[in-house]
Parts: C-alpha cells; structure tokens; sequence
C-alpha cells in the first residue's frame, strides 16, 4: 500500500502538466474539439466515430493478444514442437467479415460528411460571399457582392451561410478556423477551392494558417468576428464610408509612403486594407489589441501599431512590408491616425 502511493506521488507532477495540457485543448474559440456550429460539429463527429472504432480494435487485439501470449507460453521442461495448424476456415472467415463490416460503418458517414461538406453555395444569393486570398503572411477577405475588401480579420453574420471561394497570391497556405470550419488549402496556379460554413454563435474566433508557408507561417493568424444582422450590415456601410486624412501636414505625408502599398477607404491596393484597423482585433493577426495587456503579444490599439511600424520584422520575420523608415515622431503619429479609423457597427 505504501509503496503504491509513493509511486503515485511520483507520477502526479506528470498527471497535473497532462491536464493542464489537455486543458488547452478546450478553448471554445480556437479548438476543433469544441465545435462552434454546424460544420465543425459533423466534422467532430467524424473524430468521435473513428477514433472510437480505432480504440475498440486496438482494445480486442491487445487482449487477444495478451490472452495468447500467457495461455501458449512455453512452459518449464516442455521441449515439444506445438501442433502446426494450416488454414481455419472459421477464423478465416470471422477475421475477413470483421473488418469489412467496420470499414462500413466508418466509411458510409465519412462519404456522405465529406461530399456533405463539399456543397457549393457560390451562387446561392442568400449565402454571404466571402473570396479568402491567403499572402505570405496575411490574409486577405473581399466581399464582390458588397464591394468590401479588408484583412486579417473576417466580419460574418450569424444567421447565414458562408461561402468560401480561396486562393492564394504566392504559395501553399491553408484556411482554418479550427471551431468553426476548414481546413481548405490554397493552392498556387490560379486554383479555386470552394467551401462553406455556418456561425451561428456570436464571438470572435481564431483562424490559422494550416500549411507551413514560410517563416512566419506560425504568426499567420486572423480573427473571424460573428455579429448579428444588424451589426453586419453597419458595418458593410461604415466600411464604405468615405475616410478623412491626416490633418498633420508631416503624418500626411508619412502616410504618402504607406499608401504606395495600402488602401484606406475607397481605394484598392495589394496589401492590407487599413479602413477601419483602429477597431479591430489585432494588429497584423498577431499583435492583440487590448487595454489590459497580460501577454507579450499584446497591447492597446496605439502601442501594437507603433510597435508595429517600429520593429515590423521583429513582430514578423520575412513579411513582404518590410522596415519603413520612419522618424519617432512619424511613427507616433501615423499610428495615431491610424488608431482612430474606427468603424461604428
Ligand atoms: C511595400 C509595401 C508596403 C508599404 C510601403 C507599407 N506597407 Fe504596411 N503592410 C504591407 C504588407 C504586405 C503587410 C502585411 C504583412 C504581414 O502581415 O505579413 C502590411 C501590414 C501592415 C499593417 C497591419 C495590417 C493589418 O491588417 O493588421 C499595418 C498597420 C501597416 N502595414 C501599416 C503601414 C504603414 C503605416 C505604412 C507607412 C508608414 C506601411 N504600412 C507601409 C505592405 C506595405
Ligand atoms: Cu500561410
């Protein structure tokens, strides 16, 4: 008795730091085992069905196992050959049926999920029209339909569909949202991957870049925001609405350099949209924006988007911005512009 407790004490550090592990594996907004609509919850129930067929055939082959291994054992003093057996019509028989019968029973709900899934709601004039463009190291969201572009952060209704159509400007990414929906790849060569998913819950969730894309590939996060109707269509307005510039002659003319690349407003651009980036998340997908900052990755709006300029590819290495040479002051100032383009919704 004393002994076994001394062993279990033992183990217990072991035990606590497997909790706490797993325990991260809950998180509503980012874990693919606490689906948050629709589609994430047939895609769980795929996870359930076959992990719970796989642990009943590795269950009933450890057993067989281990009851052959002690009943067939050699004993002591025994030096006889064992009866050599050729063929058993029944074992034969049962160890074919078995398996197909389990393939079945796997196979028919995944079949019917995956094509499921694969619907197209492209044309559906009811569903939300999202097209993803994935870039080293951002993601790129345009509503055609509205005549909306932004970034990093995906704004969805809670009560429609969906639908997805993604691409990629360079190489392999992929678009998750691992309580939500995904993952689709993005595939280099002019390739087009429809999917479509369901929000139902207003929140904000977590997206990732599920394919290693280059040395920011880990930073390559985004935000999908679900809000209700109302909120949505205030904020397809809000971003449309036309944007002031600097007042400041000098931030002006700072933001001169940055709008070679970016748009605000009504503008079109190659990198990220900037209309209304004082309202959102984060800075960049991966600098959260907040007024309590417990994490180094986070701060308020104005300090992660001066750090931001600062130090861009500290914050992430190998992005296509590149060091913009910008005075402190400059710095402060853009940032403070920018901070203040918030959207209303
Ligand atoms: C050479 C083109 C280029 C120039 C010039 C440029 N940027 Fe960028 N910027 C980018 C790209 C590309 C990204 C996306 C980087 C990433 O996330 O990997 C980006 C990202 C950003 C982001 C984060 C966007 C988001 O959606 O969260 C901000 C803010 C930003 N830039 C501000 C500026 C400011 C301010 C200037 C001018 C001082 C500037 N940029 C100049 C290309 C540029
Ligand atoms: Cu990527």
């Amino acid at each position: 008795m004393m002994n076994r407790w001394h062993v279990l004490k033992r183990l217990m550090p072991l035990l606590a730091g497997m909790v706490l592990l797993l325990s991260a594996c809950g998180r509503a907004d980012l874990s693919a085992l606490r689906p948050q609509g629709p589609v994430a919850e047939e895609q769980f129930g795929l996870m359930k069905l076959s992990i719970t067929i796989m642990t009943i055939v590795v269950v009933v082959v450890f057993l067989l196992a281990i009851y052959v291994i002690i009943r067939f054992r050699r004993r002591p003093g025994d030096k006889t050959i064992p009866v050599q057996v050729e063929g058993n019509h029944k074992l034969e028989v049962i160890w074919t049926v078995i398996p197909i019968i389990m393939l079945i029973i796997l196979g028919v709900p995944t079949i019917k999920t995956v094509f499921g899934l694969a619907e197209d709601y492209s044309k559906d004039p009811n569903a939300i029209q999202i097209k993803v463009t994935a870039h080293q190291y951002w993601w790129e969201f345009e509503y055609p339909k509205e005549g909306v572009k932004t970034a990093q952060e995906l704004i969805i209704p809670n009560d429609a569909v969906i639908s997805v159509e993604a691409k990629t400007a360079d190489v392999i990414h992929s678009f998750w949202i691992p309580s939500l929906a995904g993952k689709m790849d993005t595939n280099p060569g002019g390739n087009v991957n429809k999917m479509y998913f369901k929000a139902p819950k207003t929140g904000v969730y977590l997206g990732k870049c599920a394919e290693l894309c280059g040395p920011s590939h880990a930073l390559m996060d985004f935000k999908v925001k679900v809000v209700d109707r109302a909120s949505y269509d205030r904020w397809i307005l809000a971003q449309k609405a036309p944007v002031a510039m600097p007042k400041d002659e000098k931030v002006a003319e700072a933001l001169a350099t940055c709008l070679t690349c970016h748009a605000i407003g009504e503008g079109n651009n190659w990198a990220p949209n900037l209309t209304g980036i004082g309202s959102r998340e984060t800075v960049g997908g991966i600098l959260v924006n907040t007024d309590n900052k417990k994490y180094s990755n986070e701060g308020t709006v104005q300090e992660n988007l001066e750090r931001w300029l600062r130090e861009t590819n500290k914050v992430k290495p190998g992005n296509m911005m590149g060091q913009i040479p910008l005075s402190e002051d400059q710095i402060k100032g853009v940032a403070e512009y920018l901070a203040g383009l918030k959207l209303d919704y």
